[in-house]
């Protein structure tokens, strides 16, 4: 006690606590060495990963990789505190970053603490609203290039000649989950791209599905109560498979189109790099002339379209909820930039009256590619990350209504619902009316009005003017007349009423058409996700009126949903019309199959299973080479640290079985060495590993001793058909097989492996 009191004394008389000099005193001000890195420039490689490197713009604040000199507007604004000392937000510098300001050590703190209370109180009022769909998402800069002049078309500036960039911002998402949810559920994905055009900012705010849900914009609220969490306990987080979804689809059947593609592959992607997007409704391309033309615009992946498997989505949204996330930040870290392509379907007003069977102003419909082909009309490349999630990523404001000269609506009445809600919904999220001030949202283009203030106004407005028309500034800003967006002055005349076309009221063709276009194992699927939603919905009556629904689809769809919920075929739900229900050719682009891509294994994860006692020299040519074709190979191991080689060789494990599960690889490699065989065929971790590579249709190589492991794990040899399985190589000569193994991952998938219920 004596002694305490004695330091609580000379603690009293002393300005710092002298028992711990390394927090205070002037050491506290210089970083300590070893804690203060010098950030690095790292080169990307194919196996950089988050894990091991921070954004390789830290440090410099100019990105070196993908550099776009179009996006040097956001330079001004990046902030890099490398080798700076610590200031408050009036750039007043602090002393100490670690005590309040109190009267004596033990005492009070002081009011008058400003540098304490700035800083909390920034704290306190750091977190925004979560968009209100949406919310959790992913984005990228990068460009657009045109692939020629569209003039004749469309007087859009950034169409105007072969080669032209446009800085764009592109950003994913999922549509219900919350901001912090997993990556990988079943669900839309949002594909919105920020041009940054010369004549202003053109959004193009789509999904990856070309339909929608409901028809008409005065349904959205509901729609997207019935989806979300339920509200009573909010649950369940991110996920459609509840009673009140299902409640609300089968009372509105204009949904059974987009049902089907959101219970099929497509809603759980393998990649945002491996998805298509949509503009869903029909736009109007407008040129100089005057002259429009219908317009549906499309991007299509150079990656190729590639999905999950439903069982491998489950587990990864525990084993890395990040997934999607991160794997568009490695592919972008390391050089492989992702590629799209846009393509357009144009058509005329008098061709779209032709179609007879669907109208073109119905977002629940889309135009076939055999009644329309898509033009490809220029190329995206997703080149750079963002430095800043928030600053960039959770700022960006998107909106249907930023649409440049040459660009127009239609009366899609989802889509002229949506021209409001997106700056709508922005005054609450970004808090206020100067959104368009936040960098990421400015035009590269000048702004020039009279709106003035606001909270948080950045434009300092010189004059004394603020209105339109004046003479005090020479009129100033002036109308731009026809340069300026000139809207379609499309022929309108109607009475005023609440309703929709009867066209409209036709529910099941394109549902049809979308079920004959999947492959066998895409019916599968369909038919095993409406199995897994319907049977989390509590509601007997809710689960009947889908499979009523489906049997408009198909009959043959509807008894297999049937059939696995246990529940007789209901007769079909009663249609909305008596139009009959039309017949489209099955159209194979509407199949995840139609673009295998052109990556090849680029960007794809491999894993290599090591064990004391493995061949060491063959996995290190096997990594080299994968490495080589840019793949990303991993050696997963047991525990951390080293493994003994055949040849005495350590081998490092970069990752172990726990903390890198199966699902987070596109294929798997079981080398030779029998010691390491055998003692992975004794940890059940690597025997589930296996299997859930197996079960999950992917690539499998295994070499010498590794293929008795295939025996432990019990990998059936050959397809259920008897037939051999071309993503199992168990060549024995290493050459060929690494050859036919590098063959079966640019497949991505065995499908014809599947069975139900999986045979491992
Ligand atoms: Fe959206 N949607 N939406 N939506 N939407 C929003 O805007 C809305 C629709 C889409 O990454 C919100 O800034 C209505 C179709 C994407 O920031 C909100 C209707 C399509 C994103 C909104 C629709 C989309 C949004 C929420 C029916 C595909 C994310 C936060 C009339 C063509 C953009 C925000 C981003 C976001 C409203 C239907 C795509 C509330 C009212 C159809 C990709 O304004």
């Amino acid at each position: 006690l004596d002694k305490v009191e004695a330091s609580q004394d000379l603690a009293a008389d002393m300005p710092f606590n002298p028992t711990k000099p390394a927090e205070y005193g002037d050491d506290s001000v210089i970083p300590h060495e070893g804690a203060h890195e010098t950030p690095s420039m790292p080169v990307a490689t194919a196996s950089t990963t988050t894990e091991n490197i921070g954004s390789r713009k830290v440090g410099d604040g100019l990105p070196s990789i993908g550099h776009n000199p179009l996006n040097c507007p956001l330079d001004r604004v990046r902030v890099d505190d490398s080798g700076r000392e610590l200031t408050t937000n009036q750039g007043v510098k602090v002393s100490n970053n670690q005590d309040t300001l109190k009267i004596g050590l033990r005492g009070p703190s002081a009011l008058e603490d400003f540098i304490f209370r700035e800083k909390i109180t920034h704290f306190d009022h750091e977190r925004i609203p979560e968009r209100v769909v949406h919310a959790r998402g992913s984005a990228a800069h990068g460009y657009f290039e045109s692939y020629g002049d569209l003039s004749p078309l469309t007087r859009a500036a950034l169409f105007s000649k072969a080669g032209k960039r446009t800085p764009v911002f592109v950003r994913f998402s999922t549509v219900v989950g919350s901001r912090g949810s997993a990556d990988t559920v079943r669900d839309v994905r949002g594909f919105a791209t920020k041009f940054y055009t010369e004549e202003g900012i053109w959004d193009l705010v789509g999904n990856n599905i070309p339909v929608f849900f409901i028809q008409d914009a005065m349904k959205f609220p509901d729609l997207i109560h019935a989806v979300k969490p339920e509200p009573h306990h909010e649950m369940p987080q991110a996920s459609s498979a509840h009673d009140t979804f299902y409640d609300f689809a089968g009372l509105s059947p204009e949904i059974f189109h987009m049902l089907m593609w959101v219970e099929s592959d497509r809603a759980i992607p393998r990649s945002y790099r491996m998805m298509q997007g949509f503009g869903v409704h029909t736009f109007r391309l407008v040129n100089a002339m005057g002259e429009a033309h219908f317009v549906k615009f499309h991007w299509t992946p150079m990656a190729g379209t590639h999905s999950l498997v439903w069982d491998e989505a489950v587990k990864l949204a525990g084993a890395d909820p990040d997934f999607h996330r991160r794997d568009l930040w490695e592919a972008i870290e390391a050089g492989y930039f992702p590629e799209y392509e846009l393509g357009m379907q144009v058509f005329t007003e008098q061709q779209a009256a032709s179609f007879g069977v669907f109208d073109v102003l119905d977002p629940t419909k889309l135009v076939p590619e055999d009644l329309v082909p898509v033009r490809p009309v220029g190329r995206m490349v997703l080149d750079r990350n963002p430095d800043n999630f928030f600053a960039e990523t959770e700022q960006v404001a998107f909106c249907a209504a930023h649409v440049v000269p040459g660009i127009d609506f239609t009366n899609d009445p989802l889509l002229q619902g949506r021209i409001h809600s997106y700056i709508d919904t922005q005054l609450t999220r970004l808090a206020g009316p100067n959104f368009h001030e936040i960098p990421i949202n400015s035009p590269v283009a000048q702004v020039h009005n009279n709106q003035r203030d606001g909270f948080h106004r950045q434009a300092i407005h010189r004059g004394r003017v603020a209105y339109e028309p004046n003479s005090l500034a020479g009129g100033c800003p002036f109308q731009a007349g026809a340069r300026g967006f000139v809207t379609f002055p499309a022929h309108e005349a109607g009475d005023k009423v609440r309703g929709k076309p009867e066209l409209f009221g036709e529910h099941y063709g394109q549902a049809r058409l979308f079920w004959h276009s999947q492959s066998p194992a895409e019916q599968r699927h369909i038919v095993n996700a409406y199995r897994f939603e319907l049977t989390r919905v509590q509601t007997p009556a809710v689960r009947e009126r889908i499979v009523a629904g489906l049997v408009n689809v198909d009959p043959a769809l509807a008894q297999a949903v049937a059939a696995d919920l246990g529940i007789p075929v209901p007769p079909p739900l009663p249609r909305a019309t008596e139009l009959p229900i039309p017949h489209y050719p099955p159209s194979p682009s509407l199949s995840l199959l139609a673009r295998p891509g052109t990556l090849g294994i680029k960007t794809r994860r491999i894993a290599l299973l090591v064990a004391d006692g493995v061949d060491g020299a063959q996995v290190r040519h096997l990594y080299a080479s994968l490495l080589k074709d840019g793949a990303q190979p991993r050696i997963v191991g047991q525990k951390l640290g080293a493994v003994q080689t055949l040849e005495h060789c350590p081998l490092e494990i970069e990752i172990t079985l726990e903390t890198g599960p199966s699902v987070l690889y596109d294929a798997a490699v079981l080398p030779a060495g029998s010691a390491a065989s055998n003692k992975l065929a004794q940890d059940p971790r690597a025997l589930e590993f296996i299997r859930d590579q197996y079960r999950h249709g992917k690539a499998l190589l295994a070499l010498g001793s590794g293929i008795e492991l295939l025996d432990t794990a019990r990998i059936p040899r050959t397809l259920p058909d008897g037939g051999a399985d071309p993503g199992l190589i168990v060549d024995g000569d290493p050459h060929d097989a690494l050859a036919a193994f590098k063959a079966a991952v640019a497949r991505h998938r065995v499908w014809a492996r599947e069975t139900d219920p999986p045979r491992v």
